[in-house]
Order: C-alpha cells, then sequence, then structure tokens
C-alpha cells in the first residue's frame, strides 16, 4: 500500500514538473532563445563530446567490474579436463574483450568526428568491396579458429573408451530431486523404464533383468578421486540439466532418453577444500553470516550454521517452482575411502523385498549367481 502511494506522489510530481517546464517555456514568449527543433552546432558539439562521455563510462564500469566482481568467477577446476575449458573460456574472453575494445573506440570516435555541422552535407556512397570484404573475412577467420578449437576440445571431453575402467552412475532427475543409481560390481545399468515406478522402487527399475541384480540408489553421491565417472543421466518429467559446475560439466536431462557425461575428479572434497584460495572464500562467507547472525539473534532469531564447502549437483533448467532447490551434495573420496562406502550398500531389489515383506534376504545379491538367479524369480512374482 505504501509503495502505490509512493509510486502516485511520484507520477504527480512528474506532471507537475512537466506542467511548470511548459509555463517556463511560454513566459520565454517573445525572447530571442531558440526554440526551434533542428539541432545547431552547439546541439551537435554537446552531442559528439557525449559520444566520449558515454565511451568512458563503459571502459570504467567494466574495470571497475573486473575488480569488484572479478574473484566471484569459478576458480580452480576440480576434473581433468577442466583446465580445457577453462582455456577456451579465457580465449573467448580475450577476444571479445579485444574486439569490444577496438570497436567501440572507432564507434564513438566516428559518431564524434562526423557530428553535424551547419551547411555540411553527408557523403552518400553505395558500397565499398575492399572495406566489406575486410569486415568479412576476418571475424569468419577468427570464428572459424574459435569452433575448431572448441569442437576439438568438446570431442576430447565428450569420448569415452568403451574398453575404460569407468563408474557407472545413474542420475535421474525429476521435480525437484536428483536421485543416483549405481551400477554395481558388474557396471551395467539394469534396464528401466517409468511404467515401472511403483512404491519404494521410485526410478522404475527392471527388476526382472539381470544386469539390475546389483544395482542401488542413494541420494548422495559418492565418487572416488582420479577414476572416470561415467554418469547417464534420466528425466522423470521435463528437461533439467545436471550442472556440476566446479567439474565443468553440464548436460541435459531429457524425458525419454538417456544423455550422457564422463568426468574425471582429480581433487577430493577435503583437498578441495584446504585450496588456500577456497580456504579464503569461506572465511569470507562465514564472517558475512556471522554479522548477519548478531542481527537475527537481536530479534530474537536463530543463528545461521557456519557454511562448508561441498561439491554440489545442481539443476540448471528453471524446471518449476522449486527448482532453485533442486542439488545433491557430491563427495569425491579418496579410491579407499569410496571402497569402504560401497560395501554394504542395500541393492533396489532389496529394497523393494524389504518394502513387500516377502521371502527375506540372505547375503548380499548379485555377488553369488545362484542367489542371483533366485532373487530374479523373487523380482518377477513382485512385479505382478
Ligand atoms: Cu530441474
Amino acid at each position: 500500500m505504501t509503495s502505490l502511494l509512493v509510486i502516485i506522489v511520484l507520477v504527480l510530481l512528474a506532471v507537475a514538473l512537466w506542467q511548470l517546464t511548459k509555463i517556463f517555456d511560454l513566459t520565454q514568449v517573445g525572447s530571442n532563445t531558440d526554440n526551434s527543433q533542428v539541432a545547431t552546432d552547439n546541439d551537435n558539439n554537446v552531442q559528439g563530446y557525449l559520444m566520449f562521455g558515454f565511451l568512458s563510462f563503459i571502459y570504467i564500469f567494466t574495470i571497475y567490474g573486473l575488480f569488484t566482481w572479478g574473484n566471484l568467477v569459478l576458480h580452480t577446476p576440480a576434473s581433468a579436463h577442466g583446465a580445457t575449458v577453462d582455456n577456451l573460456m579465457n580465449i573467448t574472453w580475450i577476444l571479445i574483450f579485444t574486439v569490444q575494445a577496438i570497436t567501440q573506440v572507432l564507434l564513438h570516435y566516428f559518431a564524434f568526428k562526423y557530428r553535424g555541422k551547419k551547411d555540411q552535407k553527408a557523403l552518400y556512397f553505395a558500397d565499398n568491396n575492399k572495406l566489406e570484404a575486410i569486415w568479412s573475412v576476418i571475424p569468419a577467420i577468427v570464428l572459424a579458429g574459435l569452433i575448431l578449437y572448441g569442437l576439438y576440445a568438446w570431442t576430447n571431453i565428450m569420448f569415452i573408451d568403451e574398453d575404460e575402467d569407468t563408474v557407472v552412475i545413474e542420475l535421474y532427475a525429476q521435480q525437484f530431486k536428483w536421485t543416483a543409481r549405481y551400477a554395481g560390481a558388474d557396471k551395467v545399468l539394469g534396464k528401466a523404464n517409468v511404467r515401472l515406478i511403483e512404491g519404494v522402487n521410485s526410478l522404475g527399475v527392471d527388476l526382472s533383468d539381470p544386469n539390475a541384480q546389483d544395482d542401488f540408489v542413494v541420494t548422495e553421491l559418492h565418487i572416488p578421486k582420479g577414476k572416470k565417472i561415467h554418469f547417464k543421466m534420466r528425466s522423470q518429467d521435463v528437461l533439467h540439466s545436471a550442472y556440476m559446475p566446479y567439474f565443468r560439466a553440464q548436460m541435459n536431462c531429457v524425458p525419454g532418453m538417456v544423455t550422457e557425461f564422463a568426468f574425471t575428479p582429480i581433487y577430493t572434497t577435503a583437498e578441495y577444500q584446504a585450496l588456500p584460495y577456497m580456504v579464503e572464500k569461506v572465511a569470507n562467507i562465514n564472517a558475512i553470516r556471522a554479522k548477519k547472525s548478531i542481527e537475527l539473534v537481536a530479534n530474537g532469531e536463530t543463528a545461521l550454521d557456519p557454511y562448508t564447502f561441498d561439491y554440489l549437483l545442481l539443476c540448471n533448467k528453471i524446471c518449476g517452482a522449486s527448482h532453485y532447490n533442486m542439488q545433491m551434495k557430491i563427495i569425491v573420496d579418496t579410491p579407499e575411502e569410496y571402497a569402504k562406502w560401497l560395501k554394504d550398500k542395500t541393492t533396489v531389489i532389496q529394497e523393494v523385498k524389504k518394502a513387500n515383506t516377502l521371502a527375506p534376504v540372505d547375503g548380499a545379491v548379485g555377488v553369488d549367481s545362484t542367489k542371483t538367479m533366485d532373487t530374479v524369480a523373487v523380482a518377477k512374482v513382485d512385479m505382478k
């Protein structure tokens, strides 16, 4: 309500000012001020110099922005291919900045140089082939180079050697959460279909598929350092995008198809938390939080928790109302920690059995081949 009143008052003030200037104009009738709508030399000079004013403004603001917010961009990449992505990005920035610096100076300088002058007529010429060739060929060569380098980097990053020993993980996106399914010891994900979603089998895993026998589902992603992680993405409902900024990885999750991305983490969570730049960043965030907490406590509210850095999997497609909160924690372990974490994971089949309180599961599924076949039989019963 208050803001509406403020807006009304501002509008009325503007109308009053406009009327005042009209009255002021009327009182000038008969004096020799120039009321002509045609620009004079003086007007043109003012506009010409304002061009330089605007030019300085964009440069000063760019430099100011670089110094003030330049430290907020992503720092050290945490994946093996990350440096290639950063390199491509930096080359693109340098090119954009150079071209922008040159063209903006020329644009504003010529606007000043050829500003209107009394009795001066503009020269008309239809075309200049040499000039057009220069400004077409140079950008074409530069852009072709940039695109070729980009394509080369992209194919290198996206290449997955089928024979390579990888950790296969499915990232399942839905409004508004992520779930991860590990392929287990056989390194092959069992088939899944949205029509098979039922009860605890929230990803619609085909329980009768032999490859699904050792698949297990988690809501916190653990990956080992130094090993290639092969992600296969699916979506249940709308377009989502799996975004892991510190690993320089992003891939759309499209309903009805499986998309892929693979990368090798090169810092464990603990190692990344200990990087000097990250220590400083976390200290800064916590200083801001501590300050805010004093304010909150004074108002009788609870203080903020201190922040610790963690890798996150975020959704980078606006997929609905709670899109902003669609995230999953990623923990990069040392290979030993990872092996320890892998132990005693409950498989999807075990979960389903437990939920159905059918025959109790004896021993780990998928380790012993006879037991696997039993489970397949039970799973088939479950499906009916
Ligand atoms: Cu989403």
